[in-house]
């Protein structure tokens, strides 16, 4: 298992990447290093705790299910008098039915997903969300060809080409800027989200929202396939998600004298070009998914500090 430091590294390079994974090996990390501390201290093994949460909430700007997962875990430990002991046992319990929680809610989110897709499908995907390849696979019967944009600067699309094709998906590879000659012909636009805000807006993988927007000229329905875990509590009380900028590097290795670069990740889609969000409690239209969640969380304003970590 690796490190906090380690995993948190990969995680910024994206060897790790994509929502999910980036929470479920976050969290591994955190929890293993927790269970194996040395501290005795109940106040020192809290405060390494926290260090530790910490680095890994920072290691990608643009995470709410990352958050999530380390606002929960930091919740089952919030009573005032455990002692270290107490604190292990528990941190152990919570990771083990949260990590069934997630594991269940991705297998419901690709059965809601897979029943929208009808016989002779034809998909244009962009980047690599496992949500998205796992409805795609469970639904492959029905799928006549997905159309994987390669998603500039590092290629996701890519690895989410050769797990369709892997599944015996028929799959053709495009470049992002040829999207709009295959867009008429794609039944569904199928993304992932990294985050589920408050309007019922999604962000995503950068690239997103233009090709949603180009959905609508061509009658292509775009659906994100999301846990609710994505979802910003935050946003309710108007903070914005951050839009993670990348190394100006993945774009232009060699500077042009001059030329100034940009490189965000990821782009917020309004939720009035999304068709539906296919998340664990069914398929919603963005905005009645958010009061939905809304309401569930029962949130309040002091608790933004606690969100903060
Ligand atoms: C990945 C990306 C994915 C979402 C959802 O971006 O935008 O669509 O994270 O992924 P990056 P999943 O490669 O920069 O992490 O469905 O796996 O949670």
């Amino acid at each position: 298992m690796d490190s906090v430091k380690i995993t948190a590294k990969k995680i910024k390079a994206l060897k790790i990447q994509g929502a999910s994974k980036v929470r479920e090996k976050a969290i591994n990390a955190l929890v293993s290093q927790t269970l194996n501390s040395k501290q005795t201290n109940p106040t020192l093994f809290r405060k390494e705790f926290l260090k530790n949460a910490k680095i890994l909430f920072d290691a990608r700007p643009t995470e709410p299910a990352l958050r999530t997962g380390i606002r929960i875990l930091k919740k089952s430990i919030s009573g005032k008098h455990l002692s270290v002991e107490q604190m292990k046992k528990i941190i152990k319990k919570t990771d083990e039915g949260y990590g069934l929680n997630r594991k269940q809610a991705m297998k419901k989110m690709s059965k809601y997903g897979a029943k929208l897709i009808p016989k002779g499908s034809t998909i244009m995907t962009l980047c690599h969300s496992h949500s998205v390849i796992d409805v795609l696979i469970r639904a492959k019967k029905n799928i006549d060809h997905v159309y994987c944009l390669e998603t500039r600067p590092l290629f996701q699309g890519r690895m989410t080409a050769s797990d369709l094709s892997k599944a015996g998906i028929k799959t053709t590879l495009i470049i992002d800027n040829a999207a709009s000659t295959v867009l008429k012909k794609c039944d569904f636009f199928f993304t992932g989200a990294d985050a589920l805000l408050a309007d019922g807006d999604v962000v995503n993988k950068i690239g997103t929202n233009q090709i949603s927007t180009l959905c609508k000229r061509y009658d292509t329905k775009h659906y994100a396939v999301t846990s609710t875990h994505k979802f910003e509590p935050s946003s309710f009380f108007g903070n914005d998600e951050p839009i993670e900028q990348r190394a100006l590097s993945e774009v232009l290795p060699k500077k042009i004298s001059k030329v100034a670069v940009a490189n965000p990740a990821f782009d917020r889609t309004d939720s009035s070009l999304i068709e539906g969000i296919i998340c664990e409690k069914g398929v919603f239209p963005p905005e009645v998914l958010s009061s939905k969640l809304y309401d569930s969380l029962n949130l309040d304003k002091h608790e933004l500090d606690f969100l903060k970590l």
